[in-house]
């Protein structure tokens, strides 16, 4: 048993272990100053909802509140493991400013009401909306950040009872990218790989991926496997010194916007090199040529111009993916919001299956999900596709949603793509889009070039609704704000990146009149009177535990079958990885074993695109392509990014996450410890760069972009001459409006532009200037623990003090316990 400070030391103690052994617990706990475990009257089976990686925990109640909260030991995901927002974040929940009360606008201000007047301004707007402008009038812009059956209910509700296409979360800004690729190259959404395939792997690779502060457990994971014997070797793709950078073999830093640059060269030397798997190629793949004849002329020398790195760095680079004979390989925002995310992305899963790495043991592709439910949304159809990974375009999957839910067919849009979220944006500009429900999303601060956002959201002719939990900047511009309870106060389930799917219990009530979003959503459904075809209400489920049974049915014989699941068979031991059936109950390790893909054209979830250009591939196109249901290996010719560096603007701006912050801050800007730790933005510069602008550490400095700008204290730091790095967590909730001179979003500096195939808009490739304003009281508050670490002296540590301390417990293991087995109930 140990203590540690977790904001100075956020990964904790090492527990090493060796290549194919299994990874040993440690359990992580947080509770309030004084008390211990005697205190807690009860424990509430959770699991994180700050990311994507599916820490699970136990919630501690004491008196009806929250007081802390303990890793689970048995949980595949993380063996009791706790990041540093886990363990502080739950703080959020209680703030005095949650909101407890319906708001209406009145006289251009919001004011307080009850849920009736809330509800019934709702409900008239939507009805005279669809007498008089019919579905398509109507958009909701979700979340992953709800619960599967929150997302499975608005899906519903939106595709089913109103039929619009016009829905979509912001995991289009999160994770489209990686279901892009997935559906590309293996004809569906759904990770392949598992986190046990760390414990196997002997090369990890991580493709723009910050893994170190966005999923600080995973990190752990990878810790504890360079502590242990064998361990395994890493590259890094980013421009940034960030932690993993530091620990990497290889650490490739090419300018933002060239990965797929990058890409074509490590496959050419793959493919030169005859580091192949020629039979997994022959037997479950179709495109190979296609990629050869592609690359064929990417040499290294050829790319490093393009993407600035050294032909021989990007050789050594290919030589460790080339002679790894187990290799995982992560991606994430450095792709997935950069120029061609899905192309690039793509050719991450092409290196898996030319070298036949994949589908067992170590070898494992994980196009990366960001959000704690992100998977949820993808698979519910509140991201736009619809529900259980059905193909839009196959007349067959439309036909069995709408007999599951009882509607015509006709009701539910399938006539083109599914809106997009950029799109549905620009609707709203346009005027044709009337009404907005947009529910546990922020996008005043989160989607690019802000000053346009502001000007859709504040128009009058759109009636705006906001279901957020705090009073965010989008909510300023709601006509009707809704309450919502969150985490620990409502029931649900979510699901990992590795599929893991967790059961979240309520802890505690929500403050005031808040109410479950799939209380909220069902409510609307109720007051609108949506009917069935045999005049039934639908949906027909009305709490999570039914919207939960009706996903599971909805699931069955799809991909992401959930039927094997139950509420009681989530609580006690491990989360559990879909598919889950009678045949399987206890989950599934990996997809893809024996090349086993989904990607027949009767059941694949789309016929793909063009990766460059982003147009559809016809029915008939797929099925001469594929057949066989074969993964497709897909190449794509780099293209330079749209913005690039010019005089005017002679910098490369990327943008993105620090370890203790979650996005706009709504929660952990709420919590001391978090707060402390990075309060205020700033902008990581080169020492090249700080030279030729005469900066020093601390210097406030203006970043400005042909779209707008921001002020902020310069750090100075390791990253890539050339390139500047602002955190996007700083909105103006806690600063007052955003007037000339005080802005500090990054988003007032990115570009409306986005991946052809995926839709994703681009936050990491743009150009800047950066312009000396003063200096200012001393360094930069930037963590020092991090990516954003200091090169000159000066700046205060990163420290949480006797505030801060968390427990760490490594327990004597009682059994050689296989990850993946389910444990004990506690
Ligand atoms: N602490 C914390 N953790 C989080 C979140 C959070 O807000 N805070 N959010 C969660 C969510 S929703 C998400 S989506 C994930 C995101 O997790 P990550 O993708 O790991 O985070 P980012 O910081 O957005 O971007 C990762 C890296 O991309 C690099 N990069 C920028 N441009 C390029 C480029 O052109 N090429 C390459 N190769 N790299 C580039 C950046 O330097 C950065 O270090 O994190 C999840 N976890
Ligand atoms: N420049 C730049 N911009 C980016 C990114 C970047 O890297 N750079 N990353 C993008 C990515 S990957 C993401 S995921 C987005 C994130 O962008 P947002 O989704 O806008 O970020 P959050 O701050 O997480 O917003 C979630 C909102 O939901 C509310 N909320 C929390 N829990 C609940 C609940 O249970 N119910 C309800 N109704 N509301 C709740 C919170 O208070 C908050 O207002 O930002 C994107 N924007
Ligand atoms: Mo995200």
């Amino acid at each position: 048993m140990g203590e540690r400070d977790a904001i100075a030391d956020p990964w904790g103690r090492r527990t090493p272990y060796g290549r194919g052994g299994s990874w040993p617990r440690r359990v992580d706990c947080r509770l309030n100053d004084g008390l211990t475990e005697a205190d807690v009257d009860r424990w509430v089976q959770s699991a994180s909802i700050l990311h994507s990686n599916g820490d699970a925990l136990d919630i501690a109640v004491r008196d009806n509140g929250i007081v802390g909260v303990r890793g689970r030991a048995d949980d595949r995901v993380n063996r009791g493991r706790l990041g540093p927002k886990d363990l502080f974040g739950w703080q959020a929940n209680a703030s005095a400013d949650r909101l407890t009360r319906p708001l209406v606008r009145i006289d251009d201000r919001l004011v307080e009401t009850d849920w009736d007047t809330a509800m019934d301004r709702v409900v008239a707007r939507s009805r005279s909306l669809l007498d008089e402008h019919g579905p398509s009038a109507i958009g909701f812009y979700t979340s992953g950040q709800l619960f599967l059956e929150e997302y499975y209910t608005l899906g519903a509700i939106a595709h089913g009872a109103i039929g619009t296409n016009h829905v979509d979360g912001n995991t289009r800004l999160c994770t489209a990218t990686a279901a892009e690729a997935l559906k590309e190259s293996f004809g569906c959404d759904g990770q392949p790989g598992s986190y046990t395939d760390i414990d196997h792997a002997d090369v990890v690779a991580l493709f723009g991926h910050n893994v170190a502060e966005t999923q600080t457990v995973l990190w752990e994971r990878i810790l504890d496997r360079l502590a242990g014997e064998h361990p395994p070797k890493l590259l890094c793709v980013d421009p940034r010194p960030t932690v993993v950078a530091r620990h990497a073999d290889v650490h490739l830093a090419p300018l933002p916007g060239t990965n797929l640059a990058v890409m074509n060269a490590l496959l050419h030397e793959v493919i030169r090199n005859d580091w192949t798997d020629r039979r997994y190629i022959d037997e479950h793949t179709v495109g190979f040529d296609d990629l050869r004849a592609l690359v064929e002329n990417h040499s290294p020398e050829r790319v490093a111009a393009q993407c600035g790195i050294e032909a021989d760095e990007l050789r050594r680079a290919a030589r460790l993916l080339g002679n790894a004979t187990a290799l995982v390989s992560t991606v994430l925002q450095g792709f997935y919001q950069a120029n061609q995310a899905t192309a690039a992305a793509v050719q991450v899963n092409n290196l898996h299956l030319i070298r036949g790495m994949l589908g067992r043991p170590g070898c494992g592709v994980l196009q990366m999900n960001g959000q704690p439910t992100a998977q949820n949304t993808r698979e519910c159809g509140a991201d736009g596709d619809l529900a259980g990974f059905r193909n839009w375009a196959n007349d067959e999957h439309v036909g069995e949603l709408a007999a599951l839910w009882n509607l015509d067919v006709e009701r539910i849009p399938h006539f083109a793509p599914p809106t997009h979220a950029m799109q549905m944006f620009r609707y709203a500009e346009q005027g044709t889009l009337r009404m907005l429900w947009v529910s546990a999303t922020n996008p005043a601060v989160s989607l690019p070039e802000l000053h346009r956002i502001r000007d859709i959201l504040g128009q009058s002719r759109l009636f705006l609704v906001v279901q957020d939990i705090f009073r965010t900047e989008t909510a300023e511009f709601a006509d009707v704000v809704l309450p919502a309870a969150t985490w620990g106060e409502k029931q649900g389930t979510f699901t990992n990146v590795d599929r893991t799917v967790h059961l979240s219990d309520k802890a505690v009530d929500p403050p005031g009149q808040a109410r479950p979003d799939l209380d909220i959503f069902l409510d609307y459904a109720r007051r609108m009177d949506f009917r069935d075809r045999d005049g039934a209400p639908f949906p027909p489920w009305h709490d999570a535990e039914s919207a939960f049974e009706a996903w599971k049915r909805c699931s069955a014989g799809r991909p992401c079958d959930y039927t094997g699941m139950t509420y009681d068979r989530l609580r006690g031991g491990s989360g559990i990885q879909w598919p889950c059936t009678a045949d399987h109950p206890d989950g599934t390790e990996r997809l893809y074993v024996d090349g086993d893909f989904a990607s027949a054209p009767d059941r694949c979830e789309t016929y793909g695109k063009d990766l460059v250009t982003g147009a559809p591939m016809e029915p008939d196109e797929y099925r001469a392509l594929n057949p066989a249901g074969k993964a497709m290996i897909k190449a794509a010719e780099y293209v330079a990014p749209h913005e690039q560096p010019s005089v005017e603007f002679p910098l490369a701006l990327i943008t993105g996450r620090t370890l203790y912050h979650l996005h706009t801050r709504t929660k952990t800007g709420r919590v001391r410890q978090l707060t402390a730790a990075a309060p205020e933005v700033w902008v990581e510069v080169s020492q090249a760069d700080a030279h030729v602008l005469r900066l020093v550490e601390g210097d406030r400095v203006r970043v400005t972009s042909p779209r707008g700008s921001l002020t902020a204290k310069a750090r100075i730091t390791d990253i890539r001459p050339g390139v500047v790095f602002v955190p996007f967590h700083y909105g103006y909730w806690d600063s007052g409006p955003g007037d000339e001179g005080h802005e500090r979003a990054a988003n007032e500096l990115t570009v409306t532009d986005w991946d052809p195939a995926s839709k994703q808009p681009i936050f990491k490739t743009a150009a800047a200037r950066l312009t000396r304003l003063g200096s200012s009281d001393g360094p930069s508050a930037a963590p020092t623990t991090t990516a954003s670490a200091p090169v000159t002296p000066g700046a205060l540590p990163t420290v949480g003090g006797p505030d801060a301390t968390v427990r760490e417990t490594v327990p004597a293991e009682t059994s050689s316990g296989r990850d993946g087995e389910r444990g004990q109930h506690q």
